[in-house]
């Protein structure tokens, strides 16, 4: 607070000085008998020149700017669409490095050009009807063809994927990306958030709907919802003791559990076997994303917790993850990870995957490696032998079923607890 003050009174007392030394130099103006505009010839033909000068050092240093940095240290773009963006690019750039190089030489020209010359006199010129109309009609014209253009290359880059386009989804979470195969079938087994699960014997950390996956997580939750209600009931008992606050929070807690119990015995009468044999050859992986080249995907976006962004900037291709909803998004990645590391010179070369928004403490450190490859590099390196990816669905001889769950049969409005205690 007292800082605040201080530093009030101190730019108010700036203020004040800035003011008292104005007043002095015009007393001095005045005194001399010259008017403050009056400057000589010599400084005149000087600060004239120096527009030039500056001129010249100012493009120079753009010059220099835009061939050191201008692509962003980013090399050839290496996705189908990817080309048509850096095209687009190219264009606007065009356009107003012509508009800024011409209006910028124009301003310092002139200063120089129309400088004070004893006895040459200023030309009158109002206005211009003609020169209005040409300085207005030329940048909406300019405008509209970018407008145009930008829109013919969004409506190709987010329009249906092909046929032929390969299924992966894009799991984001804190702080970390998954990636999802479709399989054989090239269909995403359904997913839903109600049966992400970490359980020891089954963990489903991207929600896949299966038969197997919702009996766990109905075992999961009935397991918590007993061992809750065995406290609660403990303490009803005065066997146990918890605050008045902490009983109804499990209470609560109970009951949530409970409806989210009902909601997976609804989607198991839902989802019949043909839904959830989807998810069967899906695969996963959290190394590496592996990209056929010349292959058009169609990614699914999702993500667990806050929004992500999904961003390949070689691929110039970036989509918002965000939770509760599914963003789609296409390309075709049209050289390989061998081809840009020769393009580049540089043996290290790999693709990335990076997220694209600031969504917590570790965000500079969530990305993926991507590779692009041959159909038989991915075929190789997907084959579950290697070790490589994961199957959502383990194997016949590896499957643990879940445990035997019953039905809770569901009595007109019983509620066990809040009433008494
Ligand atoms: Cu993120």
């Amino acid at each position: 607070m007292g800082s605040k003050v201080i530093i009030l009174i101190v730019i108010i007392l700036a203020i004040v000085a800035v003011a008292q030394l104005l007043k002095m130099y015009d007393a001095i103006v005045a005194v001399r008998g010259k008017r403050e505009e009056d400057v000589d010839l010599k400084t005149n033909n000087l600060n004239a020149t120096l527009f030039i000068v500056f001129m010249v050092v100012f493009f120079g240093s753009f010059f220099y700017l835009i061939s050191e940095y201008g692509r962003g240290r980013m090399p050839i773009a290496a996705s189908e669409h990817g080309v048509e963006i850096d095209w687009l690019y190219g264009i606007n750039w065009v356009i107003v490095f012509t508009v800024y190089l011409l209006t910028n030489a124009l301003l310092f020209i002139f200063a120089f050009r129309y400088r004070y010359k004893p006895g040459v006199k200023a030309f009158y010129y109002p206005h211009n009807n003609k020169l209005e109309m040409i300085w207005t009609v030329i940048p909406a014209a300019a405008l509209a063809v970018i407008i145009i253009l930008g829109l013919m290359t969004w409506n190709n880059i987010m329009g249906k994927a092909s046929d032929d386009a390969v299924v992966v989804e894009i799991y984001a979470k804190q702080f970390d990306f998954t990636a999802r195969y479709s399989g054989d079938d090239n269909k995403l087994g359904y997913s839903d958030y109600k049966l992400i699960s970490n359980y020891a014997d089954n963990s489903n950390p991207l929600g896949v709907v299966t038969q197997n996956n919702m009996d766990w997580r109905i075992f999961e939750i009935q397991q918590g919802i007993l061992e809750a209600d065995s406290l609660l009931k403990a303490v009803d008992e005065g066997k146990a003791i918890l605050s008045k606050a902490n009983y109804l929070k499990r209470v609560k807690e109970s009951e949530k559990m409970a409806r989210i119990e009902t909601r997976i015995w609804n989607m198991k009468e839902r989802f019949g076997d043909s839904v959830t044999v989807l998810a069967n050859d899906d695969f996963y992986t959290k190394t590496q994303l592996f990209l056929v080249e010349d292959q058009e995907y169609s990614f699914v976006f999702r993500s667990q917790d806050v929004i992500h962004s999904a961003y390949f900037p070689h691929f110039r291709a970036q989509m918002n993850c965000v939770p509760g909803q599914r963003t789609t998004f296409k390309f075709k990645p049209t050289m390989t990870t061998a081809e840009m590391r020769k393009e580049t010179n540089n043996p290290e070369f790999n693709y990335i995957l990076l997220c694209n928004k600031i969504c917590g403490k570790s965000h500079s450190m969530m990305n993926m490696p991507v590779y692009v490859g041959t159909q038989e590099e991915f075929d190789a390196w997907s084959d579950l032998e290697a070790g490589n990816v994961k199957p959502i669905v383990a194997a016949d001889s590896l499957l643990v079923a879940a445990p035997h769950i019953v039905k809770p049969v569901v009595e007109e409005s019983t509620n066990d607890h809040g009433g008494h205690h």
